[in-house]
């Protein structure tokens, strides 16, 4: 067969329009394709939800791929490990109840698994604003990671969804969007943006659960985000908080979905 470049192309651009037309008006818009994120977007589109996932970088998988100081492992306790088992991602028992998993391995299938149960990611993309309406996040202003790398003066498009997610570890950016447009209106204790402390790997994990939650109406928080909001500790290179994290937001989206829809 002698291949025409034109198909090919015809074929990208078509396909490509296709999914974006389908996607202008979701359930979930989760920004950043971190491991919380990822997690969270498994368990909605297997519920049945429409989700779309942004993700300023070429792949998913966030500080994952790295492990610990580019040591490709990463750690998980116990109570995690159940949602790795679910993914099919292998696990070997450390000491205790900690446990080890490759970290290329565990990112390559949690983000394989997402994508199959229906997760719609559009990678190279930023979240740079968010639609609200009468102080309630109705949907995400979106531009080109490279239109924002090379400060081009490109205006955004705009993507409707019913509930939203900073899934954008350590940076918080949804939350800073909010917190600079109506400064003192999140739902934390202060108002504001609390800003994350320093290593604690034992309290930030039970913390990363407990913060993982609605931090404005429409806008939920969850991973290393949730924590960096309500001024909780960072964790390092443990990884279970993550995963329940993840879990954890898309049962309450879930269930508010559930009200949304009756
Ligand atoms: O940082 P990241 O992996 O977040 P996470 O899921 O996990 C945190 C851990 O990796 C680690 C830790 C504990 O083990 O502390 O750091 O909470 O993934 C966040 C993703 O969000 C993307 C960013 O490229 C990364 O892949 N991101 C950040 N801002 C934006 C964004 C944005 N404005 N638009 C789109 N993607």
């Amino acid at each position: 067969m002698a291949l025409d470049e034109r198909i090919i192309t015809q074929a990208i651009v078509e396909r490509w329009h296709k999914k974006f037309q389908e996607s202008l008006d979701v359930d979930v818009c989760i920004v950043g394709g971190g491991p919380a994120g990822i997690v969270a977007g498994y368990f909605l589109s297997t519920w049945g939800h429409r989700v779309s996932l942004f993700e300023r970088k070429l792949s998913l998988g966030g500080g994952m791929w790295g492990g610990g100081m580019m040591f490709n492992e990463i750690v998980v306790q116990e109570e995690a490990r159940e949602i790795l088992d679910q993914f099919g991602v292998p696990t070997v028992r450390f000491t205790g109840e900690y446990y080890c998993a490759d970290s290329v391995m565990c990112t390559t299938t949690l983000a394989s698994k997402a994508t199959l149960a229906g997760l719609r990611v559009w990678n190279l993309m930023s979240m740079e604003d968010v639609v609200m309406r009468s102080e309630r996040i109705t949907g995400l202003v979106i531009n080109w990671s490279a239109v924002q790398i090379a400060r081009l003066h490109v205006d955004p498009l705009s993507i409707a969804s019913k509930f939203t997610v900073d899934a954008t570890g350590h940076a918080c950016e949804v939350v800073n969007v909010v917190e600079r447009k109506v400064p003192g209106k999140l739902l934390t204790p202060s108002g504001k943006f609390e800003g994350e402390k320093s290593l604690w790997a034992d309290r930030a994990e039970q913390l990363t659960l407990e913060n993982t939650t609605e931090v404005f109406p429409g806008l939920y928080v969850t991973g290393m985000a949730a924590n960096a909001t309500f001024g909780g500790p960072r964790m390092g290179p443990i990884f279970g908080g993550m995963l329940m994290s993840g879990k954890k937001v898309a049962e309450l989206i879930h269930a508010r979905l559930g009200e949304f829809n009756a």
